[in-house]
């Protein structure tokens, strides 16, 4: 499909609302091994892991998740070196360097972390350092707190080590200083190549860590914070049963509580893809505008079983598992409706 087409026929109301990728989807046309989601997994008696699964079509942040697990390394090692990866790309224009900015031209990015304890350390409206999740690993680890917003967030980051630099890329510059011509007050998501990324790894002692990263929506509101770094919405973890994460509308998300209650289901017997529907479900029956944005959930339970689900088409996700790194189309709930 070519870029315009995709973009004409992705296109929802006056919000201008894109869903999924443009580059995702061409490249996702010419690669064969695109699978569409099929609802309830099978089970299997033997765990399928060490498994990565992330959100949109980033193949190289699940290798090097992969490669750290390779290593013998954690899952939580494995979930931070992997979304660096986005994090750094400044091709990237939903997450970390060259992330699209606030309608202030701020760019500010929310970042959350979750290990296999359950623990969990997050930032919030952090400017100027690149990779928000290993600051949120710091939060996580060397505080005694879970979540640093702003200026205190940077502050802890400095002190830490991190080196502050200037985010915004001349590109992203570029596409404000266009928006800015019409500055519709309502967020456009999903507007370029890749989106906010949010992975889960399950390493080979079983053990799973989650962690979610992205500079939220494009020309929000300044101090707008989404569901990405908030702990249940845009990911949550619970070693004894599996893990979830979010990407889309995060009004939306924080709202259902999404990837919390993804887990809870899943504890509760569903599979991960039931569980995926489910969550979606409960954002369109409390969201009558749901045709106007998109929300997408991904999860895998302990035994490596993975499921994704969305409201509109073009979502999709990358798993590595059984040595194959693989992007799959996820199933959505729009072709139903
Ligand atoms: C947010 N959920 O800040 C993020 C944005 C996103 O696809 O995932 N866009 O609301």
């Amino acid at each position: 499909m070519k870029r315009r087409k995709f973009l004409q026929s992705a296109a929802l109301t006056g919000l201008g609302l894109t869903i999924g990728s443009a580059l995702t989807a061409c490249a996702d046309e010419k690669n064969n091994e695109v699978k569409t989601a099929v609802a309830g997994t099978s089970t299997t008696a033997k765990p399928i892991i060490p498994i990565v699964i992330a959100t949109w079509n980033v193949p190289n942040a699940t290798q090097k998740a992969w490669d750290v697990l390779q290593e013998g390394k954690s899952a939580l090692d494995a979930v931070e070196q992997g979304v660096r990866v986005e994090e750094a790309d400044e091709n990237n224009q939903s997450v970390g360097i060259g992330g699209l900015p606030d309608r202030d031209g701020n760019v500010t990015l929310d970042a959350c972390i979750m290990d296999k304890e359950g623990n969990y350390g997050a930032v919030v409206c952090i400017e100027n350092i690149k990779h928000p999740i290993s600051v949120a690993r710091k939060v996580m680890e060397d505080t005694p707190h879970v979540l640093l917003a702003g200026n205190g967030a940077k502050q802890f980051a400095v002190e830490s080590g991190f080196t502050p630099e200037n985010l915004l890329t001349e590109s992203s510059k570029k596409a404000w200083e266009k928006w800015k011509i019409e500055a519709k007050y309502k967020p456009i998501i999903n507007v370029e190549n890749h989106d906010t990324i949010g992975m889960l790894a399950i390493d080979k002692n079983g053990d799973i860590s989650g962690a979610c990263t992205t500079s939220g929506l494009s020309y929000k509101m300044q101090g707008r914070v989404g569901d990405s770094a908030i702990i249940g919405s845009g990911l949550f973890i619970d070693n004894e049963i599996g893990g979830a994460t979010a990407t889309g509308m995060g009004e939306e998300v924080l709202k259902t509580v999404g990837s919390f209650l993804i887990v809870e289901l899943m504890r509760q017997g569903r599979t991960p893809q039931e569980a995926c529907e489910e969550a979606v479900k409960r954002v369109v029956k409390k969201s009558p505008n749901f045709k106007d944005f998109q929300v997408g959930y991904i999860a895998v339970n302990k035994q490596g079983e993975t499921g994704a689900y969305c409201i509109h088409e073009w979502f999709n996700y990358t798993v590595y598992q059984d040595n194959e790194n693989k992007n799959h189309k996820s199933d959505y709930y729009s072709k139903k409706s």
